[in-house]
């Protein structure tokens, strides 16, 4: 009731909001030629100086040290502390999807620092398998009911909270944002799907902090490092993972997570701290993503660190209109997946989220690959659009049309797994 009564004063708000959003996005930068100048820190060259020329160099000196540099510049530190977790699962359908799957809805409950936090996994396992099967993992927009059309599922405890002050019309009521997912496709290949509602984790605005998981760690180190949305999503996704190793269906060499947008942005921030991802895939994860923050195409980072001040460490803002100065770029997360599966997405209308900065980023990582032996992306040209390149660990596609994760998306991601996990 409260809603109906603010609904036309919060409406007018996200009409303002969109209007400069939109306002902004028509100011950018789109033309290559005004692209600055840059150099792009060497991936391989230590900040003492010293080259890499080992995978034992890598993983001891290079790699923890390029993970220390984004943890405290861009997304925040994640705590070695733990939180205390518990699953309780709520409903399980063996004939769901016509009998095709499965299906499991599980409360975690996560508590610390006096709090408690509540998000909802729902889980669709294939029921014509033979052993442990690959799971995709992926977070939605819209709660676990809205994503997985036709499922009747419960609301994430997301859904029991008041509007956002900042983004009045919630994500999940926005109708259309995101397609829903092509859940049959999924089952029907061999794969299960485990998702949950992203904001279950943290809410999506400024003030959310009190009700997200960063509330439930001490608040220790230095305030400009701390973590915030970008860094607890990512750490829910190891959550997630945590619990899916333990299922008996589950085959726990075989996981891969993926990530539209902003939750692009986290599935690259998970896989880079989590190696049990084996399969890291950023759909048109943009800036703070797969993009290169250098060229400052698109989105910039001046733009992202004021809208959304609370996905990045306060670190981050810093390099607003000053990128040239960053000691990174996005290049160093896409290889901190090295010599895991990487796959980088972007849409041919998605020019806000840099389509050739996120190609490049990928590129940039091959001299990591090449440290084992393997091939990454080979050539600085972006393909074609719908011309997938597939290497034996890194992928790369730009999809016809606008920001979305569609049945196209899906079924390369899908092609790229089977091929991770030596399915064809
Ligand atoms: C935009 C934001 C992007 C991207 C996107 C999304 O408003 O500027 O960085 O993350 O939202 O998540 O849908």
């Amino acid at each position: 009731m409260t809603r109906n009564r603010t609904f036309p004063a919060l409406f007018l708000a996200f009409l303002t909001l969109g209007t400069v959003r939109v306002q902004s996005q028509n100011a950018a930068n789109y033309d290559e030629a005004k692209v600055p100048r840059f150099t792009l820190p060497e991936v391989l060259t230590c900040q003492d100086g010293t080259m890499v020329t080992t995978r034992r160099q890598w993983e001891k000196k290079r790699r923890p040290e390029v993970l220390r540099l984004i943890s405290e510049q861009e997304y925040g530190v994640t705590p070695d502390e733990k939180v205390k977790t518990t699953y309780e699962v709520l409903a399980t359908d063996p004939q769901a999807l016509g009998g095709k799957a499965t299906s499991q809805q599980v409360m975690f409950t996560f508590s610390g620092q006096g709090r408690e936090v509540k998000a909802l996994l729902a889980a669709y396992v294939p029921n014509n398998r033979k052993g442990r099967v690959p799971v995709f993992i992926e977070y939605n927009f819209q709660g676990n009911h809205n994503v997985l059309e036709g499922q009747d599922l419960m609301r994430s405890p997301a859904f029991t909270r008041p509007l956002h002050p900042h983004d009045p019309l919630p994500r999940w009521a926005e109708g259309g944002h995101v397609a829903p997912w092509p859940l049959e496709q999924i089952i029907d290949r061999g794969y299960a799907l485990v998702t949950m509602c992203f904001e279950d984790i943290y809410p999506d605005y400024p003030e959310g902090e009190p009700l997200g998981v960063t509330a439930l760690f001490p608040e220790t180190g230095d305030a400009g490092s701390r973590w915030q949305a970008i860094g607890a999503w990512a750490w829910g996704s190891s959550r997630i993972a945590d619990w899916v190793v333990r299922q008996p269906w589950a085959n726990r060499k075989q996981l891969a997570i993926a990530g539209l947008s902003r939750l692009g942005k986290a599935a690259l921030w998970a896989g880079a701290q989590d190696e049990r991802f084996q399969v890291v895939i950023s759909n048109e994860s943009g800036c703070g993503g797969a993009a290169l923050s250098k060229r400052a195409y698109g989105e910039t980072v001046a733009f992202i660190t004021k809208t959304f001040p609370h996905w990045f460490c306060r670190n981050f803002s810093q390099y607003a209109n000053n990128e040239q100065a960053m000691p990174f770029d996005q290049h160093m997360l896409t290889a901190l997946v090295a010599p895991r599966h990487l796959y980088v997405a972007s849409a041919e209308e998605d020019n806000w989220a840099d389509q050739k900065g996120e190609y490049l980023s990928a590129y940039y990582a091959s001299p990591v690959y090449a440290l084992y032996g393997l091939k990454g992306l080979s050539s600085p040209e972006m393909p074609a659009v719908n011309q997938p390149v597939m290497t034996e660990r890194v992928a790369y596609h730009i999809r016809s049309g606008s920001h979305n994760q569609l049945p196209y998306d899906w079924s390369c991601y899908l092609d790229f797994c089977d091929k991770a996990f030596g399915r064809q």
